[in-house]
């Protein structure tokens, strides 16, 4: 494995009783900046009779209050804001699946933050001054084209920025200007491979070596899928607008966790039923205070997202906490006659399955009482002209596969090749037609 470089030691190394002093000093300022500041959270704090002073040591965390998506939206678009107007100087919104986005904003030393966080991700995952890296995030309001984009130009790579869609022209800019590093999301990274194979183009022949992805779960499957088919390696990022975009957390070349930015955002792992932190090397759900942000700090933010922290020294030298990739959100987790899944356990069952391709729907419904799912999934070309026989004997495998592993039963329907919708950003998977 190649060695990374590490953009910034003095933090990314940083011994952790150093870290942990530093965490408590910028987040004993953080709590007193909100209470001070911000409305919201002195009601929030004044309701658990937490005032700035009960904070002395990093356990304290435990004595403030939640922060959910719904606080943002409520507060809707400035309502959390820390600053005045003035000091802002870019403003973010993730778009929700209903009602209103969710607004963020940024002084100017938040950006200089996050670019760095970015510089720092990007330096884990392989990019130097060398790299031409292309962009194809969509670049707007979602915080991963512009996140992306001036991290890596901090880096001294040079950018292009493709945004995302029109996939013919992704590949022609890929080739042409001889791209060596991919940065979007692992499905769509897919969908360029998928069109640039239809089209003969040769991955190996290009000198495209990395690819950045992040923005949605992706399963380890799915990784060695797309570093054979582009023909690189691939890591995962994370982040979140209300925490800052991207930039949150890294894999580094070792592939194995994603460094958490903890000098900049603290993170907690808790049950989500009790709100008590999990064991050590349990999964739970992810909460994260920011420990510098300026416009929007958030106290103990619910992501939703499903984690663990993972224990050891990372062989990179980092000294950043990692998490494991996040396997799905507990607003996306299905629960089916009872049993809890995630999507993304379902995409690596179907990748393992020779002739399965990494495209496929889940859709949950309710007859009578009893919840059905059907798992369609498209096939490779060679399975489709197979025969009758070959193919529900296939369905069978996938489903045998799908009841040993996850406990359910599914309907498993295959389908033509490419007739399932693909996805420029985020992919939409789901179909649940329980709560019509
Ligand atoms: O997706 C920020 C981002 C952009 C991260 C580009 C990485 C790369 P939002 O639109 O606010 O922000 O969506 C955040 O997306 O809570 C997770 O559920 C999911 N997510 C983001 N990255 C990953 C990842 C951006 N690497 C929500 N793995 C988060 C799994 C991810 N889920």
């Amino acid at each position: 494995m190649a060695a990374c470089g590490i953009y910034n030691p003095k933090y990314e190394v940083m011994p952790s009783e150093e870290l942990k002093e530093l965490q408590l000093r910028r987040l004993q300022d953080t709590v007193m900046k909100v209470y001070y500041r911000v409305p919201f959270y002195r009601r929030m704090m004044e309701k658990v009779k937490t005032t700035p002073d009960d904070i002395k040591s990093l356990d304290d965390i435990r004595r403030l209050p939640f922060t959910t998506k719904t606080d943002l939206r409520d507060n809707y678009p400035f309502g959390l804001f820390a600053v005045p107007d003035n000091e802002i100087v870019r403003i973010h919104a993730s778009s929700g699946t209903t009602g209103k986005p969710t607004v963020v904003g940024y002084t100017q030393k938040d950006i200089d933050t996050w670019r760095e966080l970015i510089a720092r991700i990007v330096t884990a995952a392989g990019v130097t001054n060398s790299d031409t890296v292309q962009i194809a995030f969509g670049y707007g309001l979602f915080t991963g084209g512009f996140g992306l984009h001036y991290g890596c130009e901090h880096v001294g790579a040079s950018v292009i920025p493709a945004s995302s869609g029109n996939t013919e022209r992704q590949l022609m800019l890929m080739q042409d200007f001889k791209v060596t590093a991919l940065v979007c999301t692992p499905t769509y990274a897919l969908h360029i491979a998928e069109i640039g194979e239809e089209k003969g183009i040769d991955f190996k022949k290009l000198p495209l070596r990395w690819g950045l992805f992040g923005g949605e779960p992706w399963s380890q499957s799915m990784r060695e899928q797309i570093e054979k088919r582009l023909n690189i390696t691939a890591t995962d990022n994370y982040g979140l607008s209300e925490i800052i975009g991207p930039g949150v957390s890294g894999e580094c070349l070792e592939q194995n966790g994603l460094h958490i930015a903890e000098d900049h955002f603290l993170a907690e792992i808790v049950d989500p039923d009790t709100f008590e932190p999990v064991h050590e090397g349990e999964k739970g759900e992810l909460v994260f205070t920011s420990l510098t942000k300026e416009a929007i700090p958030v106290l103990r933010y619910r992501t939703r997202d499903i984690t663990c922290f993972m224990s050891g020294e990372c062989p990179c030298g980092r000294t950043l906490k990692r998490m494991e990739r996040v396997s799905g959100r507990n607003d996306d987790m299905l629960i089916i006659r009872g049993v809890n899944v995630f999507p993304s356990q379902i995409e690596s069952v179907l990748l393992e399955i020779e002739g399965a391709e990494p495209h496929y729907t889940l859709i949950v419904d309710r007859k009578g009482t009893l919840d059905t799912l059907e798992v369609k999934v498209e096939v490779s070309e060679e399975m489709f002209k197979d025969e009758m026989k070959q193919m529900e004997a296939m369905e069978a495998k996938v489903a045998t596969r799908i009841q040993s592993v996850l406990g359910i039963s599914a309907k498993v329907t295959l389908v033509e090749p490419k007739t399932i919708e693909r996805f420029m950003g985020k992919a939409k998977r789901v179909i649940d037609r329980r709560n019509r």
